[in-house]
């Protein structure tokens, strides 16, 4: 069987939003920064037991200003990806923000929460306060690089096996 799922990342500006979409779908990582404007798509098939899951990544630029003005973006998303810069107290923080707009428009869609550039030593700390003040509202929460290529398949192959059963 063949499903194909729409998939939205939501977050603060160059917490590595794209770079995790490019891991994503095409192994690739730059160290160079780029602002998204408006929405780029990527996409990779995942094989879940007897099903191939076409993951349609919506990389949306990120900002406050942007996700709160009316777009469509979101629109019939299947799963909505949360990613955070764990070197960057505001941008974990402001998961809150983006969760409590989301919450009221999209209380059924799959949700999962990055921090990202986990290769970045000495903020182990930080991981732990952002595990510990998020886990009550994601039940799934991963630990990834786009630069070193951690937990990006793991986090994308447990949402896509959300859809299936
Ligand atoms: N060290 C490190 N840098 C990263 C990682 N992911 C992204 N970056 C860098 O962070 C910057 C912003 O990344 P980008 O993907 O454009 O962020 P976006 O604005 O959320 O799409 C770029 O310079 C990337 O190379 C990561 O996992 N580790
Ligand atoms: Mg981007």
């Amino acid at each position: 069987m063949k499903i194909s799922k729409k998939i939205c990342l939501i977050g603060d500006e160059s917490v590595g939003k794209t770079s995790i979409s490019m891991r994503f779908a095409d192994d690739q990582f730059s160290e160079s920064y780029k602002a998204t404007i408006g929405v780029k798509l990527f996409q990779r098939e995942l094989k879940i037991d007897e099903t191939s899951v076409n993951m349609i990544v919506w990389d949306i630029q990120g900002g406050k200003e942007l996700i709160s003005s009316p777009q469509q973006y979101y629109r019939a998303a299947h799963g909505l990806i949360f990613v955070c810069d764990i070197s960057n107290p505001e941008s974990i923080e402001n998961i809150s923000f983006y969760q409590n707009i989301v919450k009221k428009k999209y209380p059924t869609t799959q949700k999962i929460l990055l921090l990202n550039k986990t290769d970045l030593i000495n903020f182990s700390k930080q991981e732990e306060q952002a595990f510990e003040r998020y886990k009550e509202s994601f039940d799934l929460i991963f630990k990834t690089s786009a630069k070193n290529d951690i937990g990006i398949t793991t986090a994308f192959t447990s949402l896509a096996s959300r859809f299936i059963s």
